[in-house]
């Protein structure tokens, strides 16, 4: 009986050491270590998902370009209108995968900065904010940086529990790559290790230089399986998706084309009209907002070109799933989903045999530029022939 149970006290005793050295091993492996190049920290306080997806692909490419690890920041998701009807905070590891942003540069997500590399290397009392005097000039003192100043500014950094307690303000400095020197020149690492700023430090739309940068913001397993099981229920191939950008603070934008007061390149039109301002081609009010006859006529034209069987519809608003089943005389499946989470609609039209999107729209750019990086056909509204931005040889 003694030898049995010192038999099992010994089995016991075996696996419990082999449980904590697994244990110590798995915290090892996923425990930070500091960056003494310095990290770049940002809210992404402009737009929804398209436009914090731009603005995400040059604060990645600045990260690189000042040698920092970027501080992921999670998406900011307004539900307003269904619980908890307020803001909600995304990590991006939800939707894509962190570990393969790291094949072009060092990142880490701004939750695990915060848990593990915040309380020792950017302790509580000494978080300095970093932005243009301009932006600080909007404050009481005209000293501060208006880092918590309203929505989405102050919900964002609650949610990562930071406060700011001093401000350091900058002039005469971009984000870009002309201006690396200076930046370092002005913040060195080790006088400055994190800088943390109010916006994006990057351009919208996304300057063409970085749009490849598309090639590593890729879908996580969870997402594929949940986009292809969807695919696979309901859209037979080919099919043809479309993206219809067409509620209400859509047609409002669009009639800023009408007074002419845009300019060659409004919001994410140099994805279709050109990214040089002088060479710019015209952009028309169908491109903006396609009316019913001409979803009707590029949805026709690509059914027929690519013998589809299926049409997705993505929708801000309303499907015009009846007209559009109309159109097709049962002959072609019509499929609207209009899913809860904006990003099965992303999935789903990044993967269609043919995608139709709109050109202004940054929801669009960014189904645009992953259909690129997979040499999928893509057009849009009132322009059949979307060149292929991306190239293999530019980064
Ligand atoms: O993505 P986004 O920045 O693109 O903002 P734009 C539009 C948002 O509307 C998306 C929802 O993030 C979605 O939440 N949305 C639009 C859709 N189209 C669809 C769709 O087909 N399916 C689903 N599920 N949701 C800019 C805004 O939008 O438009 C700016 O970021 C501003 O804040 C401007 O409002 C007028 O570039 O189209």
């Amino acid at each position: 009986m003694a030898a049995k149970l010192n038999h099992l006290q010994l089995f016991v005793v075996y696996y419990s050491l082999i449980a904590i050295l697994l244990q110590i091993s798995l915290t090892c492996a996923t425990e930070l270590t500091w960056d003494d190049n310095g990290y770049i920290l940002y809210c992404p306080c402009m737009g929804r998902f398209g436009n914090q997806a731009d603005h995400f692909l040059g604060s990645l490419a600045f990260a690189k370009i000042l040698n920092r690890t970027l501080a992921v920041p999670p998406f900011i998701v307004y539900r307003h209108h269904a619980p908890p009807y307020s803001n909600v905070h995304v990590p991006y590891s939800e939707f894509f995968q962190l570990e393969a942003l790291t094949h072009y540069h060092r990142v880490v997500s701004l939750e695990d900065f915060i848990e593990q590399l915040a309380p020792t290397h950017w302790p509580k009392g000494q978080r300095a904010a970093y932005c243009f005097e301009s932006a600080a000039q909007r404050s009481v003192d005209k000293k501060s940086c208006p880092m918590k100043d309203g929505n989405p500014f102050g919900p964002f950094w609650d949610h990562v529990g930071v406060e700011f307690d001093r401000s350091v303000l900058f002039d005469g400095l971009s984000f870009s790559s002309y201006h690396q020197p200076h930046w370092l020149n002005k913040f060195p690492p080790s006088e400055h290790p994190v800088l943390a700023l109010p916006g994006a430090p990057a351009q919208f739309p996304v300057i063409e230089e970085y749009v490849g940068l598309q090639r590593y913001v890729v879908w996580t397993e969870r997402m594929v399986q949940e986009g292809q099981e969807h695919i696979a229920a309901l859209l037979p191939r080919p099919y043809v998706a479309i993206h219809l950008r067409i509620g209400s603070d859509w047609v409002n934008a669009c009639k800023l084309l009408q007074s002419g007061d845009t300019g060659p390149h409004f919001m994410a039109s140099p994805q279709c009209v050109g990214y040089n301002r002088h060479t710019a081609l015209p952009l028309t009010m169908t491109m903006c907002l396609p009316d019913l006859a001409e979803i009707r006529r590029a949805l026709k034209l690509w059914v027929k070109k690519t013998s589809a069987r299926s049409v997705y519809i993505a929708t801000d608003s309303e499907s015009h799933l009846a007209e559009i089943q109309k159109l097709f005389k049962d002959k072609v499946k019509v499929v609207s989903l209009k899913p809860d989470s904006a990003q099965l609609d992303l999935y789903i039209l990044s993967q269609a045999d043919h995608f139709v999107g709109n050109c202004v729209s940054s929801f669009s750019a960014f189904v645009k530029r992953d259909r690129d990086v997979h040499s999928r056909p893509s057009s849009f509204f009132g322009m059949d022939h979307a060149g292929k931005m991306y190239k293999k040889q530019e980064l």
